[in-house]
C-alpha cells in the first residue's frame, strides 16, 4: 500500500504537484493536454526525465526538490522520473496513456514513496491523484507506441525536443534528455519504416509560457519569500563577513518558507566579483567600500522567482557609487514602461541599453567620470522568459523578435560593468563595479504587472533598511 486516500495529500506532496490548484489540478493538466491534442493532431510521446539527480554525475548529489521534465510537469504535475506520456488525439479508446516503471519496495525503503505500476491499489492511487486513466507499466510503452503508430497510418509522431537557430544556422540541444528520448524513438521508426518525428515545441511553448492565474499566485508567492529574505538580510547585513556567508544566511532565510527549493544556486559577488556575470565561488570576502550584487530567488510550486540586486557592503553607497547604481535603475524604469503584450524583448533591448548609454553619457562622464566597460554593445539581454523553468522558452532565445503574448513572464535585469573612475568635491573614486538591478515582469495587454514592486530597490530603500 502507498497509503489510504485519506493521507493522499502528504504522501504524494514530493511527487505531485498540484500547483496550487487543489482539488481543481486535474481537470486543468487534463485541459493542458488537450489543449496540446488539439494543436497537434497527432499522437505524441513526451518523456520525463530518465533518472534522479546525480544519475548521471555520479560523483555529484545535486539538491533540488523539483526534478523534473518542465513539459511533463506543465502536463501532469509528476515530479518522478522515469515516466512517459502518450497522447493519441485520433485514438478511439484512451487518448492518453502514462507509463511509469513499477513499484520497488527497496527503494522506497530508500528514497520514500514513489508512483508505480505493479499492483492494483498503486494503479488506482496514480489515477486519483494524476487525472490520467490509463496507467501502464513503461515496459510497455514501445509496442502501445507502435501499434498506435499503425492505426494512423502514415501521420508522423509528435516529441518535444530543443531546437532553434543561432546566427541564423539550426541547432538543438543535443545533451538533454528530451534529445536522448528522440534519438531513441527515431531509431524505432526507422526500424518499423514509419516516417521520421516531428518537434512539438513550437505548439507546447505557445500554451505553457503565459501563466494562468495559478502560476501568478504561485509567482507572487515566490516573490513574497525572495523579498521577504532579503529584507531580512539586509537588516542583519553588518554581522555578516564575506559571500558565503551571505548566501548561507539569505538562502537559509528563504528555504526556511518553501518546500519547493531554490530558483538556482545565488550568485554573491562582492567588488570586481560582480564584473563575472556568472560567477558561482561566494568565496571572497568583502573591503568596507564596495558594492556587492546577489541575483538569487526560490521556486513556488513550479514557478520562480529570479530577483537580482547591488548595494553597498557599509550601508551606504558612494556618490559614484550612487550615480551609476541610478542610471541602471533608470534603466530599469523604462523597460517596465514600455514592456507589454506585442512588445518583442529586442525592442526592450534597444530601450534598456541605449538609457544606459545615455545615463553614462550625461550622468557620469558630463561630470567628469571616466570609465572601462567589461563589453562592447551590451552585457547579455535584459530579459529572458520564464515560467516552468527559470530561463524558459526557446533556449537559442528566438522568441526575442516574436511580439510578447498576454500572460508571458519575463525579467528586466539591466546591468552595468566595468571600471569606474571621478573625482568629486575634493574626493576620488576608483571601483571595479558591477550592477545588476533585476524584477520580474508579466505582460498585460495594457502594460505590466511587476511582481516584484515590493522588494526594496531604490537607494533609500536599500540604505534606510540597512540602517536598522
Ligand atoms: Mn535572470
Amino acid at each position: 500500500m502507498i497509503g489510504s486516500m485519506k493521507t493522499s495529500k502528504k504522501v504524494y506532496t514530493g511527487i505531485f504537484r498540484d500547483g496550487g490548484a487543489g482539488a481543481f489540478a486535474k481537470r486543468r493538466y487534463r485541459d493542458r493536454r488537450k489543449k496540446l491534442m488539439m494543436a497537434e493532431g497527432r499522437l505524441m510521446a513526451i518523456t520525463g526525465v530518465p533518472y534522479g539527480p546525480g544519475g548521471k554525475t555520479t560523483w555529484a548529489y545535486a539538491y533540488c526538490p523539483t526534478y523534473q521534465e518542465p513539459a511533463m510537469m506543465y502536463l501532469t504535475g509528476i515530479n518522478q522520473n522515469n515516466v512517459i506520456l502518450l497522447l493519441d488525439p485520433n485514438s478511439k479508446g484512451s487518448d492518453e496513456i502514462l507509463f511509469v516503471g513499477s513499484r520497488d519496495h527497496v527503494m522506497e525503503f530508500w528514497e520514500g514513496v514513489r508512483f508505480g505500476v505493479g499492483d492494483d491499489q498503486s494503479l488506482k492511487e496514480v489515477r486519483t491523484v494524476t487525472g490520467i486513466k490509463d496507467v501502464r507499466d513503461i515496459q510497455e510503452f514501445k509496442d502501445v507506441l507502435k501499434e498506435r503508430l499503425l492505426k494512423q497510418k502514415k501521420k508522423p509522431i509528435g516529441a518535444l525536443w530543443l531546437e532553434g537557430t543561432r546566427k541564423g544556422k539550426p541547432c538543438a540541444i543535443t545533451t538533454d534528455h528530451n534529445y536522448d528520448f528522440k534519438k531513441k524513438i527515431e531509431g524505432w521508426l526507422r526500424s518499423w519504416k514509419a516516417p521520421t518525428l516531428q518537434n512539438i515545441m513550437k505548439n507546447h511553448f505557445e500554451l505553457r509560457l503565459p501563466l494562468d492565474k495559478y502560476d501568478v499566485t504561485n509567482a507572487l508567492k515566490a516573490q513574497e519569500i525572495t523579498g521577504n529574505g532579503f529584507k531580512v538580510l539586509l537588516k542583519n547585513f553588518r554581522k555578516l563577513k564575506n559571500e558565503c556567508q551571505v548566501q548561507g544566511f539569505l538562502e537559509g532565510q528563504m528555504l526556511m518558507n518553501t518546500p519547493f527549493g531554490l530558483s538556482y544556486p545565488s550568485i554573491v559577488a562582492s567588488g570586481s566579483n560582480a564584473n563575472i556575470l556568472h560567477y558561482t565561488k561566494n568565496d571572497d570576502d568583502f573591503f568596507k567600500n564596495e558594492m556587492i550584487l546577489i541575483d538569487f530567488g526560490i521556486r513556488w510550486m513550479t514557478m520562480h522567482a529570479d530577483i537580482t540586486r547591488t548595494f553597498p557592503v557599509s550601508g551606504r553607497f558612494n556618490p559614484m557609487q550612487k550615480i551609476l547604481y541610478e542610471i541602471v535603475l533608470k534603466a530599469q524604469l523604462v523597460v517596465q514602461k514600455k514592456a507589454r503584450a506585442g512588445v518583442t524583448v529586442d525592442e526592450l533591448n534597444t530601450v534598456c541599453w541605449e538609457k544606459i548609454n545615455q545615463g553614462l553619457e550625461y550622468d557620469f562622464k558630463a561630470i567628469g567620470g571616466k570609465f572601462k566597460l567589461k563589453y562592447k554593445d551590451r552585457p547579455h539581454g535584459v530579459s529572458h522568459l520564464m515560467g516552468e523553468q527559470e530561463h524558459d522558452g526557446d533556449p537559442f532565445r528566438n522568441y526575442a523578435s516574436v511580439p510578447m503574448k498576454p500572460g508571458w513572464m519575463i525579467s528586466n535585469e539591466p546591468g552595468l560593468y566595468g571600471e569606474f573612475s571621478l573625482r568629486l568635491k575634493g574626493k576620488s573614486y576608483d571601483e571595479k563595479i558591477g550592477i545588476r538591478i533585476e524584477d520580474n515582469l508579466v505582460m498585460r495587454s495594457n502594460g505590466c504587472q511587476n511582481l516584484s514592486s515590493k522588494i526594496p530597490k531604490t537607494v533609500k530603500q536599500l540604505e534606510k533598511l540597512m540602517s536598522q
